[in-house]
């Protein structure tokens, strides 16, 4: 009998600063703090993969590119050979460059999928706009097709993920975007569902339900991101980049919620909680008591 609705824990221990700062370390530190046994779910320890080179490439100005490929091309075998077997996996990043690999291997085992995007940045830079050249300031816009070769036709012609199935909630860096001139998906890609961390905080629960339904209609599954930083930097201190006007923990959980309990719902990931900044372990710990609180049934 399952006791929530995903079955296998995957960790990707990648941070693409290239600098191992941290995030790679999440993983390991949910685990310590129970995550697999809370669950009761299988865990099938880490995949083989690593982003180790913190030099921006010139040509495409994403940092250690070709490494940023290889990942993509491990995260891409290994989340596929999970899909294959008819797994949903729970995927502990790292940070949200894991969703390349994952949307090549979605659309290699299964075809079209959607994707419920909660995350506090729109995370649509591009090479030259992108202040860091980090790729997790720009897998949404790689995702949609606008990037470079090599990552956006990783699994055949762009984009990865077609713009009108994706729901992006919760983001907050809409106006810092503008101001350093990244691309504007409500004009590049007007047909991605935009709600900014204000809209979704006045109803998270019937902003979740009402995203569920449309995606489990059209395209009939879906993957859900999670990235921690949608939370505020009050209740969650622990990322690389805290912002204000954040979501608690209670909208959170009532936003995700409903997303996670879908059959439609193909897996999960979550990312960016950083366990340098946690010494204590507080902050694992509540990431746990989350997504149990999410995905049991
Ligand atoms: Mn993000």
């Amino acid at each position: 009998m399952t006791l929530t609705s995903l079955t296998t824990l995957v960790g990707v221990p990648i941070d693409c600063t290239g600098r191992a700062a941290g995030v790679e370390r999440m993983p390991a530190a949910l685990r310590a703090a129970g995550l697999a046994r809370r669950l009761g779910m299988p865990d099938v320890g880490d995949l083989p993969v690593t982003l180790d080179d913190p030099r921006r490439d010139p040509a495409t100005g994403i940092i250690g590119f070709e490494a940023v490929c290889a990942a993509s091309a491990g995260i891409r075998a290994g989340v596929g050979a999970l899909l294959a077997r008819g797994e949903r996996p729970l995927v502990v990043g790292g940070c949200c460059t894991l969703l390349l690999g994952i949307f090549a291997a979605l659309r290699d085992q299964l075809g079209r999928t959607g994707l419920a995007f909660v995350d506090g940045h729109l995370d649509f830079y591009d090479g030259q706009t992108s202040p860091t050249g980090e790729p997790a300031d720009m897998e949404l816009a790689i995702l949609s097709g606008l990037g470079p070769a090599g990552l956006v036709d990783l699994a055949g012609p762009p984009p990865l993920a077609a713009s009108s199935d994706i729901f992006v909630l919760g983001y907050r860096d809409a106006e810092q975007a503008a101001q350093e001139g990244a691309p504007d998906p409500s004009i590049v890609t007007p047909e991605m569902h935009l709600l900014t961390a204000q809209a979704v905080r006045q109803a998270p629960a019937q902003v979740g339900a009402q995203v569920a339904e449309k995606l489990a209609l059209t395209p009939g599954r879906y993957w859900l991101h999670l990235d921690l930083d949608v939370l505020d930097e009050t209740v969650l201190p622990a990322i690389d980049y805290p912002m204000p006007g954040g979501l608690n923990w209670a909208e959170l959980a009532a936003l995700v919620r409903p997303l996670a309990q879908l059959p439609a719902l193909i897996g999960l990931d979550v990312t960016i909680y950083n366990p340098t900044l946690d010494s204590g372990g507080q902050y694992a710990s509540q990431i746990v008591e989350l997504l149990v609180e999410i995905l049991k049934t």
